[in-house]
């Protein structure tokens, strides 16, 4: 059987239309399909209200491209999902990249022929492709959870989950509104609905962090300034760990004075933003040096928040930074509102939803619409949705019954010519995913040049470098306290998910000079035949 396409790419958010860019480029053939039907991936499917990126505008687009970076204009400090969607369409039409891009057209299987050496892919539509390269580009944060909370099919109102929203508009006026879930969606969304609403009731099963995002329009002077130096801005921010260009301060939290530490979460916390925690360098480090950043945001929450019943609810009893920190826009501000009541669940779980509600702790809410701010089945949900089967047909599903495991977080034992972009085991969702994104595409495109350019058709991890890496990621994870919690990132959110810490948090620069030195070493840790 011969070959359609040197790569078929599963995606066309930023990974996927980046890397049929670049493959493009250097001459290779290539065939995105993606589910929706448009570009844009998580902001293609979080259009709920508020939904916006945490990441400054300016630091969370792409660099490989100066003359995109110029012609570009970001409105605001941090862009809404509508300006980031049409930023991501712009550059579908500014690189011509629709012609290769199969909207609405899910991947349902993708199998390894041995004999072949090629990959064997089927979509719901039907479609049979044959391909040398798989890459998978389906985001970290794109499998929606929706929680087998008893009786939810009986609501009688609509439904909406905020990583899949309607694409029309959903308008909460004169509506009575439950909310379940106090993440980073529910966080952006509430303030919003909130106005709209008749009532809104939120379901809080955990209380989260959020620091506040002082969002405001971009002042043209510092567009022009930005342009004038992205280079260097770019530069910086791959010195850090997050990839983000802000200033750590490398002070302990800890072994600073009270005022002057008071002082600079001040600082931060008027400047806006996940900059915060880096106010100190050991807030993931020291559990003493953490608390003292806790009690200051909970100290916030007890100045805003009127009734201390309310205010006491809000605070969050964890690690902060552990679960991700959330940022806002008056978020604390809304449960002074006679609309809103809080409803913390964190004792006793929801009882059922029911034909008009939802009954918890013995009480019965009544309400029009229900919306679920319950986040994803993380890093792996999406992945392990397609049968992927690598050699003797061992499905990828079975090879990480009990957690991801990675070269690099890019490759697999046993799945060969198969690449993931920001997969589990890569910095990926700890870092700003644009950077992080581009480093892999540029890691993959430059791969399949040179495995061209030596004749080599097949390239896969061996076990003991994935081994390694598995225990290079596992150690970097046993030093932060990030690893101490329930989060998404240990799959504490999904029953049944084996925890592991997924994502590598080594830091962006650890992660980069790793990637580095393989290449270098003629792409040490995997056999090329
Ligand atoms: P998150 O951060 O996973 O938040 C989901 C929320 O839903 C969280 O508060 C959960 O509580 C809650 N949840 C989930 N299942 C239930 C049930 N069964 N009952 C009550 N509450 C529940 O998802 P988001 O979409 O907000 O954000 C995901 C990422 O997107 C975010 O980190 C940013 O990077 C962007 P829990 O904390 O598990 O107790």
């Amino acid at each position: 059987m011969s070959v359609d396409f040197d790569a078929v790419i599963v995606g066309a958010g930023f990974g996927g239309m980046y890397m049929l860019h670049r493959l493009r480029d250097k001459g290779f053939t290539a065939r995105v399909f993606e589910a929706g039907s448009g570009v844009g991936g998580t902001w293609y499917w979080n259009r709920y209200p508020g939904a916006r990126c945490d990441v400054e505008s300016v630091q969370y687009s792409y660099q490989f491209s100066p003359e995109l970076e110029q012609e570009w204009e970001w409105t605001e400090r941090y862009a809404t999902q509508p300006e980031i969607l049409r930023y991501a369409n712009h550059v579908a039409d500014r690189f011509d990249l629709r012609r290769d891009i199969r909207f609405e057209t899910r991947i349902a299987a993708a199998v390894f022929d041995e004999t072949a050496n090629l990959w064997r892919v089927e979509t719901d539509k039907g479609d049979k492709v044959a391909a040398r390269f798989v890459i998978t580009a389906m985001g970290c944060l794109s499998s929606p959870n929706t929680p087998k909370i008893p009786g939810l099919a009986d609501f009688k109102g609509p439904t909406y989950h905020t990583g899949n929203w309607p694409h029309k508009d959903v308008d909460f006026t004169a509506k009575t509104v439950g909310v379940i879930g106090t993440g980073s969606s529910a966080i952006q969304s509430i303030p919003i609905m909130a106005r709209q609403a008749k009532h809104l009731t939120v379901f809080q099963r955990t209380a989260n962090y959020t620091v506040p995002a002082h969002n405001k329009p971009l002042d043209p002077e510092y567009v022009r300034q930005v342009k004038a130096s992205y280079r260097e801005m770019r530069q910086r921010a791959r010195t850090k760990p997050a990839g983000i260009d802000f200033t750590i301060n490398p002070a302990s939290a800890i072994a600073t004075p009270e005022e002057e530490r008071r002082r600079e979460f001040e600082a931060r916390w008027t400047y806006g933003g996940l900059g915060f925690m880096a106010s100190f360098s050991d807030l993931l480090l020291s559990d003493e040096s953490n608390k003292t950043a806790a009690d200051f945001v909970r100290s916030k929450i007890r100045d805003v928040v009127k009734d201390p019943t309310t205010a006491e609810a809000l605070m969050p009893k964890n690690i902060i930074g552990c679960k991700r920190l959330c940022v806002d826009t008056g978020y604390w501000e809304t449960f002074n509102r006679p609309n809103v009541t809080l409803v913390d669940i964190s004792d006793e779980p929801i009882e059922r939803v029911t034909a008009s509600g939802l009954r918890a702790k013995g009480k019965d809410y009544r309400f029009d619409c229900l919306v679920l701010a319950t986040g994803f089945d993380a890093m792996t949900g999406a992945l392990l949705k397609v049968d992927i089967r690598g050699r003797g047909g061992v499905a990828l599903k079975d090879k990480w019954s009990e957690g991801p495991k990675s070269y690099l977080g890019l490759t697999v034992v046993g799945f060969p010519n198969l690449f993931t972009i920001t997969g589990p085991g890569s910095p990926s969702v700890l870092t700003n995913m644009l950077p992080s994104i581009e480093q892999h595409v540029d890691f993959i495109a430059d791969c399949l040049e040179t495995l061209r350019s030596k004749g080599v058709s097949v390239i896969e991890p061996v076990e003991e470098a994935q081994e390694a890496w598995v225990g290079q990621v596992g150690n970097a994870a046993n030093i932060t306290l990030r690893s101490t919690c329930s989060s998404w990132y240990v799959g504490a959110n999904i029953p049944g998910k084996p925890r592991v810490f997924m994502p590598y948090i080594g830091g962006l620069p650890a992660y980069i000079a790793a990637c580095e030195t393989v290449v270098n070493n003629d792409y040490e840790g995997f056999a090329l035949a």
